[in-house]
């Protein structure tokens, strides 16, 4: 396959309400886009998930613009055949940036498979034609809000409720969805918010029998948490520290995590998230796939992730209208608590030009 160029598509998408974390609050989703040409005539699309601001991981959208311009995509059009997997050469040259690089390769990818008439769910081994939905709800001003929020979910039909949370709101939260709405799939999601000092105030969880506590200590403390999970009842689940099939592998080793959340953007790609998926599955480890408030572009593919065999929780794959009041491709509706799996080729979804051309905030062309 040979690449012509690359596009760069910043969008604005506005959230249907605002999302707070223990590291911010999201209003607004500013969307990098890459849409890779290629000489065969097919074109792909990769969403980069990285943020306005580094505070989930280092990466933030202006660095990986900058890093997709000045070394993703040169080093794309130098190979002779522009294939995904062989992109991942150089790539590993380029130290981090695996948002970046997601996206790239997403977009070489989907290019890929729409020339080979393969859909990615197939590509990538999928065993599900839907799957289950949970929904990542934000932290809220008080406790009767998040009570209607998480009634809202349930009325929709969401499989499982991620609560997230952070010190001064979790216990109380936790205790309280449990009580009004009793043996629901719930889970907490803390995005490094705490220290091992807090093990004694996190085994208050246990009494709630979560599915898993999420990340609770910082991105590199992998000891903390396998020391942490001798001193909880609570499963723990690594997001932020999965950065690799082998850091996966090694927080397993280690007992730091029993549970995975994938995220292909922190992984570099489809292709490492499958291998994270791969290492999971050889250890017996349950894994489910995370989201980063992806438009429909970024969702088709996580679905088509989410249908593996190991994938045997439900995921952060929520429906568009949870995040956009209008997404850029036809929007991925809840049914029966479940998403459907693309079946066209590459990631299965097209954006709507018109809707594409009113978000865009900047476009750019980079080609050899
Ligand atoms: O930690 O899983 C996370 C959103 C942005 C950044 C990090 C996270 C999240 C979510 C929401 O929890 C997942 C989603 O619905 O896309
Ligand atoms: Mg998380």
């Amino acid at each position: 396959m040979k690449v012509t160029g690359f596009e760069l598509r910043r969008i604005a998408m506005p959230l249907v309400s605002p999302f707070r974390t223990s590291f911010g609050v999201e209003r607004d989703r500013d969307v990098l886009l890459v849409r890779a040409v290629t000489e065969e005539g097919a074109e792909g699309w990769g969403e980069c998930v990285a943020m306005s601001a580094p505070l989930y991981s280092s990466e933030y959208v202006d660095a990986a613009a900058e890093v997709v311009r000045r070394y993703l995509v040169p080093a794309v059009l130098s190979l002779p055949d522009a294939d995904p997997y062989q992109a991942e050469v150089p790539f590993a040259k380029i130290k981090g940036h695996p948002m970046a690089k997601a996206a790239v390769q997403t977009a070489l990818l989907d290019a890929r498979l729409r020339l080979a008439g393969m859909p990615l769910a197939a590509h990538l081994g999928a065993v599900r034609d839907r799957v289950p939905a949970g929904v990542s709800v934000g932290i809220m001003d008080s406790i009767p809000e998040l009570l209607e929020a998480v009634e809202g979910y349930l009325a929709e039909g969401y499989l499982r409720i991620k609560l997230k949370i952070q010190p001064g709101w979790d216990v109380a939260p936790v205790q309280a969805v449990r009580e009004r709405f009793g043996d629901i799939l719930l889970q907490v999601d803390a995005n490094t918010a705490y220290t091992l000092a807090d093990a004694r105030h996190l085994a208050k969880l246990d009494p709630f029998d979560l599915l898993l506590m999420e990340q609770p200590l910082p991105e590199d403390d992998i000891r903390g948490h396998a020391e942490l999970a001798r001193q909880v009842r609570t499963p723990i689940c690594l997001d932020e520290s999965i950065t690799s099939a082998r850091a996966a592998a090694d927080a397993i080793a280690l007992g730091a995590t029993s549970v995975v959340n994938i995220k292909p953007g922190r992984v570099g790609g489809y292709l490492e998230a499958r291998r994270v998926h791969d290492v999971c599955a050889a250890n017996g480890v349950p894994v489910w796939v995370g989201g980063m408030l992806e438009t429909g572009l970024g969702r088709a593919a996580n679905v088509a992730l989410a249908a593996l065999p190991g994938c045997v929780l439900p995921g952060d794959t929520s429906a568009s209208d949870r995040y956009f009041s209008r997404d850029i491709t036809a929007p991925f509706v809840l049914a029966d608590g479940h998403l459907p799996v693309p079946t066209a080729p590459g990631i299965g979804v097209d954006p709507d030009p018109a809707t594409l051309t009113e978000v865009t905030t900047a476009t750019e062309w980079l080609a050899r």
